[in-house]
């Protein structure tokens, strides 16, 4: 199992403990131009041996999951499509209440990526020491529900921590979120002396600073990894079909449950929709509806 993917290198968990450091086979990379990490943290990988601790990836094992992104290629000309992170059974979306602000909008696009790549996702607010708890509770209520695992944690007063902790027991999950959210604070919380590296976050601009730059699956114990993976200022859906779009949204699974009144409905404005009549009556916040219409435009 890949542990760590960095520029090239590769760090392999061999089924008998031991680590050894990989690069990747140059018949692998042909005709794959368009895809970034062939290779990433999570991926099940056949290796041959070089000595001294390294080795060579052969062979990239189907994945069960896969995290995947649209990310900008050279020169912004292109889009290509980056694996960040394969065989996820969780994806923690980690957000503060502040510092940096919560951003329900772009919480709405990390849980759709997640759904979308079928990996069921969990939301963890963080830094909730620095909000009263109206302030928290304002923050969340639009993903009431959503039915999520929902955790509000602090790493200065300890608060969730054990919450987090059941969570992830048993599965292979990943902290993802923007910079400066705390995902690498939470993982020194729940495997200290792991040593993860953060840093404040600018007082000015109440932004992270992007401490993390490399994603690392890490063992809480012999059955549970966690990754920490770099601050991403948003994640964008890779070839997202309108058609799907609204089965990635839990209250618009459970609104269409009955027919709308057209059966082509798109669950923007049209009359008689279930989905917009679940919005009237509370059974989904507005600005959640708000993201579907604004991923629907942007879908194919
Ligand atoms: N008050 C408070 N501060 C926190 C909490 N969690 C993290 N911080 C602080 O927030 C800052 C950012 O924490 P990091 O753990 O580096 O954040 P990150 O999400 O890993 O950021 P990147 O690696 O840049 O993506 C640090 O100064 C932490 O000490 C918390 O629960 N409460
Ligand atoms: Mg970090
Ligand atoms: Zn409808």
């Amino acid at each position: 199992m890949v542990t760590r993917a960095e520029s090239g290198f590769y760090t392999v968990l061999l089924t008998d403990g031991r680590q050894v450091r990989c690069r990747l086979r140059g018949r692998l990379k042909q005709g794959r131009a368009d895809v970034v990490s062939l290779v990433t943290i999570g991926d099940r990988v056949r290796v041959t041996l070089a000595g001294g601790g390294e080795g060579n990836v052969e062979e990239v094992l189907p994945r069960r999951t896969e995290l995947v992104r649209r990310a900008a290629g050279p020169g912004r000309k292109r889009w290509l499509r980056q694996a960040l992170a394969a065989n996820l059974d969780l994806l923690v979306v980690v957000t503060s209440v502040v510092a940096p602000e919560f951003n329900a909008a772009r919480l709405d696009r990390f849980l759709v990526v997640a759904e979308d790549a079928e990996i069921p996702p969990a939301i963890c607010v963080n830094k909730c020491d620095l909000a009263t708890g109206a302030e928290t509770a304002e923050a969340v209520a639009p993903f009431i529900d959503t039915g999520y695992p929902l955790v509000l944690t602090s790493v200065v007063t300890g608060e969730g921590l054990a919450e987090l902790r059941t969570l992830l027991e048993g599965r292979r999950s990943a902290f993802v979120g923007v910079s400066g959210a705390g995902k690498s604070s939470l993982l020194n919380a729940l495997l200290p002396g792991s040593g993860q590296r953060t840093g404040d976050v600018n007082s000015a601009s109440g932004r992270g600073r992007h401490t993390t730059t490399v994603a690392q699956l890490l063992a809480l114990d012999d059955r549970t990894w966690l990754a920490d993976t770099p601050g991403l200022r948003e994640l964008s859906p890779w070839g997202l079909q309108r058609d799907r779009l609204p089965w990635l949204f839990p209250e618009i699974r459970a609104a269409i449950v009955e027919p709308c009144r057209f059966p082509a409905c798109t669950h923007r404005t049209e009359p008689g929709c279930r989905v917009l009549a679940a919005v009237r009556c509370g059974h989904m916040a507005q600005s959640r509806h708000q993201s579907y219409v604004k991923l629907w435009d942007e879908a194919a």
